[in-house]
């Protein structure tokens, strides 16, 4: 397999070179970082690791309006553009463990997108307050009730494509951010008739940096579900 990973990165200079190294330790993989003209100068120190793996590493510097979902749809159109036959997705926070990526990629020999997933058996979330938690179990009861997409941890951020699959999402109709990102590329998987697995994973708070997560994050997730479901009714059969 040609495996690539799509990193977004926004103040993540506490984490880059952490997380590169443990994704440089998995043979063959490839890192494509889209990075947001992050202040904290961490675009400057990927290019580091960039000019010592050439072959591995590249960056992607953004510029105009910063955000999650226009950061993975770049990227995705970037990797796409290349000889990528899996492409991942994954935060840089080191709260998805690199060491955990080959169980998804392998996952896609039997699936078109593999989500991890703290929400089924053997998943596992480590140190997120009460309120999080919380949070998030109510997001995925939510989207899930209004969508009735199948997957338990539709918001999930770390997930392995098949270039096929994710070749057939229209990434130019998207103009969603954060958990809506996610669930929305679900939606649109499911739509596009792809076969959805998930695989469990090991969610770690993050230890360094800074949270980017908004009211207007959360209220775009509100609303999302919703357009998803209704755009659908009205569409003309
Ligand atoms: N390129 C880019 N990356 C972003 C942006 N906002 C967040 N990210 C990255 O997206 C990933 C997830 O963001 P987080 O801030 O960790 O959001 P979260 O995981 O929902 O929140 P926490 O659980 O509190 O960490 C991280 O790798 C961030 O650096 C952005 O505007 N541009
Ligand atoms: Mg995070």
């Amino acid at each position: 397999m040609r495996p690539l990973v799509i990193v977004p990165t926004y103040n993540e200079r506490d984490n880059v070179r952490t997380l590169l190294r443990g994704l440089l330790a998995i043979p063959a993989l490839r890192v494509l970082i889209v990075d947001d003209q992050s202040p904290d100068g961490t675009g400057t120190l990927a290019d580091a690791a960039a000019a010592e793996n050439p072959d591995r590493v590249t960056v992607l510097h953004r510029t105009g309006p910063r955000g999650l979902g226009r950061s993975y749809i770049d990227g995705m159109r970037r990797a796409l553009n290349g000889d990528a036959d899996v492409i991942c997705q994954m935060d840089a926070d080191l709260s998805h463990i690199p060491s955990q990526l080959p169980l998804l990629i392998d996952a896609t020999r039997n699936a078109d997108l593999v989500i991890g997933s703290r929400y089924v058996a053997g998943g596992r979330i480590e140190n997120w307050p009460r309120r999080r938690m919380w949070l998030s179990t109510f997001a995925n009861l939510y989207v899930r009730a209004i969508t009735h997409l199948e997957p338990r941890d539709v918001t999930s951020g770390f997930r392995a494509w098949r270039r096929e699959a994710l070749g057939r999402i229209p990434l130019a109709d998207l103009d969603v951010d954060g958990y809506a990102f996610q669930v929305e590329m679900t939606w649109q998987a499911r739509q596009a008739g792809a076969r959805i697995v998930e695989v469990p994973i090991t969610f770690v708070e993050r230890r360094e940096g800074q949270s980017k997560l908004s009211g207007g994050v959360i209220f775009e997730s509100v609303v999302l579900p919703w357009k998803l479901v209704l755009a659908r009714k009205s569409r003309p059969m």
